[in-house]
This record gives structure tokens, C-alpha cells and sequence, in this order.
């Protein structure tokens, strides 16, 4: 219930109670709320202002109240020190996106918290070479909270601002297209490729998604901060997707988008051909609702066609995701198998020895669309092959498989073949996109958000360790080096306490942790047993009690709820070890390798299946880590910017602010911390090389620093310096707030005390 509609009900209700058609009792409802949810109301608490540090009193009430009214006036940016609360409106609010905007903050007329005042600080900074130059802007929060969306609007928001002038690609179809351009249509096809309706969100990234924008150096005469190019990496793509969804999940946008495609006859070549087949390939996916976000195929065939992807390519990419969906319609049973008399475990276990057989129609229309021979694709499927010897008498066998085992080769396949194009298109695009030369990156980081379902596997375990490791980042550079500092510089300072989740990540990757125990399964190459492999996981919770526990149904399913610092999530321990392993065998490459048609074996020419053995076995935690640990290099490296998105209720409908659970996320977050921080702290901090070729000119009688100590001594040494930095401090103020210049001598004051603790001090105060 909106605001306005809270206060109407409350008016009908008491002219009811006045009517004497109400009974008092009705108004006295009782409810019940945790102590930490009740939150002190004041008039105050509804204060509308564009800064969270300018609320008086700091507290959760006051900013959830703030954030409340700006939503119900369609106000979704607001300061919280130098990171931007963004709160998703779940409904499109066209003007504060126009080209217009785009252009008043560029040239800085307008002020108000916005994504694109983020753009442009962090444009700003890489051109003017404002301490490290290159910056990074993490959109963080949690599924469907808008980070995707935040994270386009960015990205257009610096192809506007840093063109490249109309520097084009020439490509043999006559079609021309900037760079900027070649980046922007980069999103629907990976959208359509990576997005998928989740319980959470209708258009659910299921990959993490850093983009690498590269500018030119401010040096260069005529080309400063211009848009050069750019470079994509994605993180672990949810292939499970291609063979599994959660109840009331759907597959990957891209199927159907296909399906959509055939039934309003868009696509009749691709029609012609599934009506040859006299099968339905799309049984096994399950219904989509109708989505906005859901593009028709030929919107995505058109960008694919923009990046410069022939049409023979695109009608490859079709036949083959044509073929995923039959071949996930292939079914696999025994001939001497009875399945009405058999439970369901002992069909699912049908002995090795039992003869399989595949149902042929499926499999004869997927190995025609990807180019192989069916009953190639049958053996492989049936047989395993098993090597013995060394390296120099080796020798292989060939084994029929379980019935389970040919189900589990068949869904391999099916993600193989996806995640391979996936990875194709990411690669081609990045050729596309790609600069060799560039001085400077400002990088976009859009990862899964958050996620908390009745059940949870790998896939959630990953997203949800990607989540704590950027809070980590924000508590290390927000909240702990930043205080931290000020207390190193013997600055006046009150500590701000916060939670700190590294304990949680010592529990999910640390030693021992859950992330080594798990990796070690898959090293050591054991049998898993998911309870046992449960208990040894418990056993973290000797060490680190309070972040790991028993969930109440261990018995019926055995797993472990972690307490992570958006909440607590029980993970499922059946599958873990076998998804972490993601086991490829050797043949299924093989046989694609060969296949007739030159984009199947493309996709797979010089892909390696994982051999190693023992403690060098890679494994699919093993491998996120090390990319997760190499994103979180390039953050130390450059300057980053902070958007919180907040999701203002579970139901993504527009209109509505759930207090609650805005509230958790802002505590989850940090949010209230942040303010705290901000509020007290120095936003600007400046090099002393920096502050001396800015300001060294006002400063009488000030040398010009030959060298990194006397640029110190020239900032801070310098007894007149205080004088012009103090009018300096007063013209700024002034400027901000629009008012006349004043006199007054306690920041002089006020300066010169803290200059006297702290050199730094000073330098900051005054930029
Ligand atoms: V996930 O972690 O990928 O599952 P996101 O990326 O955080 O999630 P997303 O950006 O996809 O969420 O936003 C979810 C939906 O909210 C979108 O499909 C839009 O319908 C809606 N949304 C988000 N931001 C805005 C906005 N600024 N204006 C209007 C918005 N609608
Ligand atoms: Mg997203």
C-alpha cells in the first residue's frame, strides 16, 4: 500500500469510527514484530533529501523513512556518502534516462544523485588523472534489484559521453558501426544467452558480467578519455539451466525466443525444418510466461548481425540450440527392462550389464542438426572409454554405462554444447569490441545478485560466495581502511562499528573450509557420501561457530545452512561433489571434433578436457576462486565507485515499499555504517603531488616540489598556507550552497588544529 493510500484508509476508517459503522476493536489490531524491527517514527524520520548524511537523527528509521518518501515521489537515487542507494521502481520512469540527462550531467548542470553522476565521477577521474586512474563501478544487491538494468544505463551513459567520434568498422556486408555501438548491442545478445526467469527475478542474470571499457590517454592531444574499446569476462555460466530448472523456473531467454519465433512464422526456414522432423522439440522446456524482457529472436539475430556475426554463423547457432532442446528429449531404457514392476531407484539404477537403448527419433534430428552420425552419438553415449597403463603402453577399453550414468553423459553433452557457444560468442564479440593499445579502463561489474531458495546447490554457492566476496571488498575499503586511516593519522575520531563477513569467508574459503573440503572430494577422486561429506563440512562450525549449522531436515537431506551476511542459506549437499567435479569425458569432445559441420567443430577446435590428477585437479570452485581472486585484483587497482541496488519488495510490482525488507538489505548491506562513515569523514582525499600542482599556485612563496618529499613539505610546511586554503574552503562552501560569501574564522580554526595532528588532514579538507 502506498503512502497515499495508507493515509486515505486511515481517513475512511476514522469517518467510519465517527458514522458509528465501525467498531472500535476493528482499529485496535494487534500484530506482533521482532524487537529489531520496531523502528523510533518521528516526523523527522520522513524527511525527503537527496543525502542520507543529512538526516538528523542518523538512525534506521530516519533513513528508511527517507528513502520511502523519495521512492513514492519517484526520487530512486540517494546519497549515502560517495555510494548511491538506487531503489528499483519496478515500473519505467523514461525521464530521468533521456539523452538530455545524459548530456546535464556530463556537463555537470545537474547535481542530484543519480547512476549517471557516478559515470560521470568516475569519467571524470580517468580523465583528469585523479589519483588512480583506473576505475571500476560495482552495481551490487540482491536478485532483482536492478543491477542489470543500472548496469545498461551506465553503459550508455559512457558511450554517449566518450565517443569515439564516429570511428567505424567497415565489414563486408556494407553495415558500419561505432565501437560504442558494437558495445551496446554486446547486451541483448548475452542477455539472451545468460538471462533466465528465476523465482526472483523474470530476467535473472545467470552469469557474472565485468565489462571492460577502454579509454585513450588524457595525454594524447584531440583523443583524451576517448572510448577506444572494450573487453568482456563472464564468470561461471549456470549451464545446469540447459537440463534443469527449479520448479516455476525457466531455461535460458534464447529457447524461447526460438519458440516465439516459430509460432508467429518469423522464422520459416528454421519452421521448415522442425516440421520435417514431425517432432516437437520443445516439451521439455518448461512454460514461460509472456515478458517484456523476453526479446523476439530477431532482435537478437539483429544484434548478432550488428556485430558483424554472418548470416550462415547465425543460422548455425539456431540448428544447434534446435538440436540442445532434441537432444534433451532423448530418453534412455533398458530392452530387458520392465518399468512397470520396477521402482523408481531401480530403474534409475538399471545394471550395466542391462543392454540401453535411446529413442531414436530425438537423436536422428540432433545429430542431423549438429553434423554427426547417430549411431556414433549412441555409442558414445552408452559407452565409457577407460584407459590403463602408462603413458607409454596405453591402452583403452570400452564399457556400456548405467542407465543413470547414459542420462547424466547425455545432459554433459547438452551443457557442453551450450557453455561452448556461450564462450564462442563471448570471444567473438570481444574480437569485436576488443582495442589492442589503451591507456585507461573503467570497468562495469554486473554479478549475480544474491540468492536464497527452498533448495540450493552449487550454482547458489558460487553466486552467493561471488556476493560476499564484493561486500568484503566494500566492509575493507568503506568501512575498515578508511577509519582505519583517520585513526593513523590521529584524527578526532569516533569508530563506526560494523559487521565485518570475512569470518563467513573463512568458513566458505579458508583452511579448512567448505570450499576445500568439497575440492578435496574431487581430488582425492572419492566415492562421495553426501551425509558424510555433510558432517565434515559441520565440523567448520567448531572453529567458526555461528556461520555454519545443522539444518532440522539433515536426516531427510542432508546439507548445511550458512549465515552469510544477506541472510542464511541451506545448501543441499546431494550433487555438490558431482557438480564440482563437472566431470566432461574425453569421448563426448572427441566426437564433436569430428563433427561434419565446421561451426560444431569450431566450437570445440583446441578445447582440452581437464586431465590433471590429484591436488592439481582442477575443480569448478577451484577455478571460480582463482577468477573471482583475479576481478578483486583489478578492484585494488583502480579507483571503484559504489551503486547499492535495493529491492523494495518480493513481489517486483511497483508502488510498493516493503520496510522490512528494504531494511534488511540496508542492514545486510552496511548502508547504515556507510552514512555513519560519511557523515563524519572526509569524502575527498588527494595525493600531495596532486594537491600541490593544483593549489600550489595560491600558496605564497611555495617552491615547485623536484621531488615526492618536498611536494610534503611544500603542502604542509608553509605557515602562510593556511590563509588562501581557508578563503579557498569558503569559496567552495559558498559555491555549493549558493550564498554570499561569509567570514568566519572557525574553519581557519579548525584547520589549523588538525593541521597540527595530521598533515594529510589538511590536504583533505580543503579540496
Ligand atoms: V539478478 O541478480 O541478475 O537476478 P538484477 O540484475 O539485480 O537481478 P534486474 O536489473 O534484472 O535485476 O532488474 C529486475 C527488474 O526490475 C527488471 O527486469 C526491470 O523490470 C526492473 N527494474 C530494475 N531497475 C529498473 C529501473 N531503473 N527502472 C525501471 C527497473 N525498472
Ligand atoms: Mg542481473
Amino acid at each position: 500500500m502506498s503512502l497515499m493510500e495508507s493515509i486515505s484508509k486511515v481517513n475512511r476508517d476514522l469517518s467510519s469510527l465517527t458514522n458509528g459503522t465501525i467498531e472500535s476493536h476493528q482499529l485496535m489490531e494487534t500484530r506482533d514484530y521482532q524487537k529489531n524491527a520496531v523502528i523510533p517514527r518521528s516526523d523527522q524520520l520522513l524527511k525527503d533529501t537527496i543525502s542520507l548524511t543529512d538526516l538528523s537523527p542518523l538512525n534506521e528509521g530516519s533513513v528508511l523513512g527517507c528513502l520511502h518518501q523519495r521512492f513514492v515521489n519517484d526520487n530512486i537515487y540517494t546519497n549515502a556518502g560517495s555510494t548511491i542507494v538506487a531503489v528499483n521502481p519496478f515500473k519505467s520512469i523514461e525521464e530521468l534516462y533521456t539523452v538530455d540527462k545524459v548530456l546535464s550531467y556530463h556537463d555537470q548542470f545537474e547535481d542530484s544523485p543519480h547512476i549517471y553522476k557516478v559515470g560521470y565521477e568516475a569519467y571524470n577521474r580517468l580523465c583528469h588523472g585523479l589519483g588512480k586512474t583506473d576505475q571500476c563501478i560495482i552495481v551490487s544487491g540482491e536478485s532483482g534489484s536492478g543491477k542489470t538494468v543500472t548496469a545498461k544505463h551506465l553503459l550508455r551513459y559512457m558511450t554517449t559521453v566518450a565517443n569515439s567520434h564516429g570511428e567505424t568498422v567497415r565489414r563486408s556486408s556494407q553495415h558500419s558501426l561505432s565501437i560504442e555501438q558494437r558495445i551496446l548491442e554486446s547486451n541483448p545478445i548475452l542477455e539472451a544467452f545468460g538471462n533466465a526467469v528465476t523465482q526472483r527475478n523474470d530476467n535473472s542474470s545467470r552469469f557474472g558480467k565485468f565489462i571492460l571499457l577502454q579509454f585513450s590517454s588524457v595525454d594524447i592531444p584531440y583523443r583524451d578519455g576517448q572510448m577506444l574499446g572494450g573487453e568482456i569476462q563472464t564468470y561461471l555460466l549456470e549451464k545446469t539451466r540447459v537440463v534443469h530448472q527449479l520448479p516455476g523456473e525457466c531455461n535460458f531467454h534464447v529457447f524461447y525466443q526460438i519458440i516465439k519465433s516459430l509460432s508467429m512464422a518469423q522464422d520459416t526456414y528454421l519452421g521448415d525444418q522442425i516440421q520435417k522432423m514431425g517432432e516437437n522439440p520443445f516439451t521439455t522446456l518448461p512454460d514461460s510466461k509472456e515478458l517484456s524482457c523476453n526479446r523476439d529472436l530477431t532482435e537478437t539475430l539483429d544484434a548478432m548481425d550488428k556485430i558483424g556475426i554472418s548470416e550462415m554463423t547465425r543460422n548455425e547457432i539456431t540448428r544447434i540450440l534446435v538440436g540442445i532442446l532434441f537432444l534433451c528429449n532423448v530418453k534412455i531404457s533398458a530392452l530387458d527392462e520392465d518399468v512397470g514392476k520396477m521402482s523408481k531407484e531401480q530403474d534409475e539404477d538399471i545394471l550395466e550389464s542391462s543392454v540401453l537403448e535411446v529413442s531414436q527419433t530425438s537423436l536422428d534430428q540432433f545429430a542431423d542438426l549438429v553434423g554427426l552420425d547417430s549411431s556414433f552419438i549412441e555409442q558414445v553415449l552408452l559407452h565409457r572409454n577407460i584407459q590403463s597403463g602408462g603413458s607409454k603402453r596405453r591402452s583403452v577399453f570400452v564399457k556400456p554405462v548405467s542407465k543413470r550414468e547414459a542420462y547424466s553423459r547425455r545432459d554433459c553433452l547438452a551443457m557442453l554444447l551450450y557453455s561452448r557457444l556461450f564462450e564462442w560468442l563471448v570471444s567473438f564479440i570481444n574480437k569485436q569490441i576488443q582495442c589492442s593499445t589503451y591507456d585507461n579502463t573503467i570497468g562495469l561489474l554486473d554479478i549475480y545478485g544474491f540468492e536464497a531458495f527452498n533448495t540450493n546447490s552449487l550454482e547458489q554457492l558460487c553466486i552467493n560466495y561471488a556476493n560476499e566476496k564484493l561486500q568484503q571488498h566494500y566492509v575493507k575499503h568503506f568501512l575498515n581502511d578508511l577509519q582505519k586511516e583517520y585513526e593513523e593519522e590521529c584524527i578526532d575520531w569516533q569508530h563506526v562499528n560494523y559487521t565485518d563477513n570475512q569470518a563467513c569467508l573463512d568458513i566458505l574459503e579458508g583452511q579448512p573450509s567448505v570450499f576445500g573440503l568439497l575440492n578435496e572430494d574431487v581430488q582425492l577422486n572419492r566415492e562421495t557420501n553426501t551425509e558424510n561429506l555433510c558432517d565434515r563440512i559441520l565440523e567448520l562450525s567448531r572453529s567458526n561457530p555461528g556461520y555454519i549449522k545443522r539444518p532440522k531436515n539433515f536426516m531427510k537431506s542432508p546439507g548445511f545452512t550458512i549465515f552469510h551476511y544477506a541472510g542464511h542459506v541451506t545448501y543441499d549437499g546431494a550433487d555438490l561433489s558431482t557438480k564440482n567435479r563437472d566431470n566432461i569425458p574425453q569421448e563426448l569432445v572427441l566426437m564433436l571434433q569430428k563433427s561434419t559441420n565446421s561451426f560444431v567443430s569450431e566450437l570445440f577446435t583446441g578445447f582440452m578436457v581437464e586431465e590433471s590428477t590429484g591436488r592439481k585437479r582442477k575443480t569448478v570452485l577451484g577455478k571460480f576462486k582463482a577468477s573471482l581472486d583475479s576481478l578483486m585484483s583489478t578492484l585494488h587497482r583502480s579507483h571503484v565507485h559504489y551503486i547499492r541496488c535495493i529491492k523494495p519488495n518480493t513481489c517486483s510490482v511497483p508502488s510498493v515499499f516493503d520496510r522490512k525488507f528494504v531494511h534488511s538489505q540496508l542492514m545486510a548491506c552496511g548502508i547504515i555504517e556507510t552514512v555513519e562513515i560519511s557523515k563524519t569523514g572526509y569524502p575527498i582525499r588527494m595525493p600531495y603531488n596532486m594537491f600541490h600542482q593544483r593549489y600550489g599556485l595560491i600558496i605564497p612563496n611555495s617552491k615547485t616540489p623536484p621531488d615526492s618529499d618536498s611536494e610534503h613539505t611544500g603542502c604542509m610546511n608553509n605557515d602562510t598556507i593556511y590563509e588562501p586554503l581557508d578563503m579557498l574552503y569558503h569559496k567552495q562552501l559558498d559555491l555549493i550552497s549558493h550564498q554570499s560569501p561569509r567570514k568566519s574564522n572557525t574553519p581557519k580554526r579548525k584547520l589549523r588544529r588538525r593541521a597540527g595532528l595530521s598533515d594529510g588532514d589538511l590536504t583533505r579538507k580543503c579540496c
